[in-house]
């Protein structure tokens, strides 16, 4: 598909809801007693997959356009899959069921797409198996025989918040505490709506305790906007010129604002606006104008903030004054695929000046970048990063594989190019 190119990108934009909220609304819905309405649910195909593979396990889900219904049974109410689960191309669904199914009274299968199935599970079921769980196989497809958990003192080796949530999820059903110790912290959005659905579970800096849970209260849950899709947005609205673009109801969660401070200390023109709470996640508005960036280190506890962002952070970095260096960002090595190699390969491809290295990349940014066709690797993040990239290289662009944005964002490109309608070209 041939990217086209927008002159300069003006108007409003309001973006999915969120993809991590979305996929834990379904499945702490379906652990609770009662009805759990979801308003601003992210219908993408990520999120179905989360949603099939509850339906698999006898949970009722009702679909409208606007809301998703989900009839919760209660924290023993998931029955025996007649099936392998199938969870597509989502490693959230993967490992936070992991979490769940270890300790059920029945046993199941679960995989994937073929990049699911070369994504490392054993970062989950090792921790999981020291809590008593059974799991064959450390990849895709993965075989669980639900056992009786008892609680562990746990320290993370990576920030991960899909394994610190298989632990959490385990830990409700597990006897006596599960204490998580986090490295860096990752998002908090697990921690936050089992608080609120009345499970037992505290959090104290980078610990997370929890306790046997033996009911959740279902809650209706307004799901905000993806600041991970927002993201596109903001770096779009900074680095083509006469641009201002607002993007309504994002989430701005701490834990995943990393992108807000990183392009603000480039010199991006930012401001966020109508602050406020919604289900207990903080919501805004963000107004991005077009600005000249300069380069800048990003390392450290900031990384996993803006890990799912660093593909567009890096595009911004390519247009950006002088020079960026990533670092401390391995896990980006086992996304939906490498996305270090990624980046470097495609960025390479339209002359930009990048050096992979072993948890980063090294970027010279600034210089005049050519189009080039442009291979995505079926990752989304990475189809809609180099959309957005393209749009400042000098001839066309193409992407072998457009849908993928259908993972996270399906209406990207209209949204994208309705942009372009409100500017005066
Ligand atoms: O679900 P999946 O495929 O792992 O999605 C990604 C993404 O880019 O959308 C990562 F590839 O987001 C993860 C994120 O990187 C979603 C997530 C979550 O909802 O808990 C947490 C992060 O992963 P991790 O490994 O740091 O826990």
């Amino acid at each position: 598909m041939e990217i086209i190119k927008i002159k300069s990108a003006n108007g409003v934009v309001t973006v999915p809801g969120d993809k991590s909220v979305s996929h834990r609304a379904v499945m702490f819905g379906a652990l609770a007693d009662g009805v759990t309405r979801i308003s601003g649910f992210l219908k993408s195909a990520d999120c179905i997959s989360t949603i099939n593979c509850f339906r698999d396990m006898g949970i009722e889900i009702k679909m409208t356009d606007d809301v998703i219904t989900v009839y919760g049974k209660g924290m023993n109410g998931l029955t025996k899959p007649k099936n392998t689960l199938y969870t597509g191309n989502s490693g959230t669904t993967t490992r936070l069921l992991c979490g769940i199914l270890a300790a059920q009274p029945f046993d199941s299968e679960m995989t994937g797409d073929a990049s699911i199935c070369k994504r490392p599970m054993g970062r989950v079921t090792k921790p999981l198996s020291l809590m008593g769980a059974d799991i064959e196989n450390e990849y895709c497809p993965l075989r669980i025989h639900g056992k009786p958990l008892s609680g562990i003192e746990y320290d993370m080796p990576v920030a991960s918040a899909q394994v610190k949530t298989a632990l959490i999820l385990a830990g409700l059903y597990a006897d006596g505490k599960t204490i998580i110790h986090e490295c860096e912290k990752s998002r908090d959005h697990t921690e936050l709506m089992l608080a609120a659905m009345g499970a037992d579970i505290k959090t104290d800096g980078l610990t997370v305790t929890v306790g046997t849970t033996s009911s959740l209260s279902a809650r209706d849950i307004s799901v905000p906007g993806d600041i991970s899709s927002a993201a596109f947005f903001i770096v779009l609205g900074a680095i083509i010129p006469n641009s201002e673009i607002t993007i309504k109801n994002v989430g701005i969660n701490p834990t995943r604002t990393g992108i807000i401070d990183v392009l603000s200390e480039m010199g991006a023109d930012i401001k966020i606006i109508n602050e406020r709470i919604s289900t207990g996640e903080q919501v805004a508005d963000i107004i991005v104008k077009s600005s000249r960036l300069k380069g800048v280190t990003i390392s450290g506890a900031i990384i996993p903030r803006l890990i799912d962002e660093l593909p567009v952070i890096a595009a911004a970095a390519a247009i950006a004054d002088g020079q960026t260096i990533i670092k401390d960002a391995a896990e980006l090595k086992v996304k939906e695929t490498n996305r270090i190699k990624a980046i470097t390969d495609e960025f390479l491809k339209c002359g930009i000046d990048i050096t992979e290295t072993d948890d980063g990349m090294i970027i010279n940014g600034g210089k005049p970048i050519c189009g080039a066709e442009f291979t995505t690797y079926g990752d989304h993040r990475m189809a809609m990063s180099l959309a957005v990239l393209a749009q400042l290289a000098d001839g066309t662009s193409t992407l072998d594989d457009a849908d993928c944005v259908n993972i996270s964002y399906p209406d990207f490109f209209s949204d994208l190019y309705s942009l372009s309608l409100n500017s005066s070209l």
